[in-house]
């Protein structure tokens, strides 16, 4: 794309955004600053790299068979630093357990320890990325429809000892960087068809839970994902909402938002002002769902534009963390994480170039026809010019400019699997 012509374009787009009361240039570095959590696992359709690996459980699904799927460590770094490479910014990374460097040992959910992860520490530095971590309670012969919340109290102490190394892990990674992990808990527990033990496996998941808790890491940061249902685990899910919404905010932990999580009219957006005063932050899972928790690649649609633009206007940009979470098996998995990231950016983008501060006065005055008038101006204000003068900034293709690029990586890579 030519480069005087974006230029021009973002002059423009400048001008039309001060006149609002909006400085570019300041938003510009806020978009520098906001680093997205890449999840490692959309590169293999969460498979994962444990000798013993069986298939993906735990009611979620990867659909798809688009070839080129990373197949060991070497092949998903190579495909993150390739998908880095197309998004502007700096970002991290998160993993789950089972892509640990276990060397060809079978090592199981409770013996990990963090000499499994040390090449990715080591790589992670390399390449200037920090790292974030999730246990994984699913694939797994033991945890079938019950893990942590488990009446069998062998498979809820395994479960226990699993999570507890994931906390020395993630808090080891976190020292290694100088920069806590962010861990995150989500385990599948629950139930395909009607079952009377609900309060039973609740208070089993709560003890697990408040054990797992025990030890103090200063280098991680917990965090706990609720879920509506799973496949296979349609009609009750221990680990729902409200159960976190309360085990978080009486513990003082941070609570997960996976925008597939929810029910279909429910609104992701709205969970951040009701959470925030009683949790100390919030995780996101960004993802895409339709007509189910499908994990879809994240799109500008309208649950993640409010969901951003609901962060920005609490005043609480630094007090989420930004992970995103979709998989999708049936697309060129790259061009996935680029376009999942790149719109998840456009969103905080069109969040921090809104006037807040404008409307909110408007709003207050009672001028609700104001309001209206400013929300609806803004989805048409020149935002876009700002997005490629980021991608300018930061050495990335200018829109669809990307596309040769992931084209010439599959010509070359992937498709050679
Ligand atoms: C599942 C949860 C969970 C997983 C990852 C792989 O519904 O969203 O976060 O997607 O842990
Ligand atoms: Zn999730």
């Amino acid at each position: 794309m030519k480069t005087n012509l974006l230029n021009q374009a973002y002059e423009v787009a400048k001008q039309r955004y001060a006149e609002i009361g909006i400085d570019t240039e300041k938003v510009l570095q806020q978009m520098q600053d906001f680093h997205l959590s890449l999840h490692c696992w959309q590169a293999d359709d969460v498979k994962g790299f444990e000798v013993q690996a069986g298939a993906l459980s735990g009611g979620i699904q990867s659909t798809g068979d688009f070839p080129g799927a990373a197949r060991n460590i070497d092949e998903l770094q190579s495909d993150i630093l390739k998908a880095m490479s197309l998004i502007p910014g700096n970002h991290r990374l998160n993993l789950h357990e089972i892509y640990g460097d276990f060397k060809g040992k079978v090592v199981d959910r409770d013996e990990v320890t963090v000499e499994y992860f040390q090449s990715w520490i080591d790589w992670a530095k390399a390449h200037n990325t920090k790292l974030d971590f999730n246990s994984t309670s699913f694939s797994h012969p033991k945890s079938g429809n019950l893990s942590l919340s488990n009446p069998d109290k062998s498979i809820r102490d395994f479960w226990i000892e699993h999570t507890k190394r994931c906390r020395d892990i993630s808090n080891a990674i976190g020292e290694a960087q100088n920069d806590p992990c962010i861990m995150n808990l989500w385990v599948h527990d629950g139930c395909k068809d009607q079952s009377v033990n609900h309060m039973m496996y609740r208070h089993f998941l709560k003890e697990s839970l408040d054990e797992i808790f025990q030890k103090r890491q200063p280098m991680m940061k917990d965090c706990l994902e609720g879920k509506v249902f799973g496949i296979g685990l349609e009609s009750f899910t221990v680990g729902s909402h409200d159960f976190y919404t309360a085990y978080c905010s009486k513990n003082n932990i941070i609570q997960t938002i996976d925008t597939g999580h929810y029910h279909p009219t429910e609104s992701p957006a709205d969970k951040v002002s009701a959470l925030l005063d009683f949790v100390p932050e919030l995780m996101l899972h960004v993802s895409r769902p339709v007509r189910w928790d499908s994990d879809h690649v994240t799109i500008m649609d309208d649950p993640t534009q409010e969901l951003f633009s609901e962060i920005v206007r609490a005043g609480a940009l630094n007090r989420v963390h930004y992970g995103l979470d979709f998989f999708d098996g049936s697309i060129n998995r790259i061009g996935a994480y680029v376009i999942g990231s790149r719109s998840a950016q456009k969103c905080m983008l069109r969040a921090l170039l809104e006037p807040t501060k404008t409307i909110s006065q408007y709003e207050l005055a009672g001028e609700g026809y104001k309001v209206l008038a400013l929300l609806e101006e803004a989805k048409a204000m020149p935002w876009q010019a700002v997005y490629d003068e980021f991608c300018v900034r930061n050495d990335v293709p200018v829109g669809q400019d990307f596309i040769p690029e992931i084209e010439k990586y599959e010509t070359e890579v992937t498709s050679k699997r």
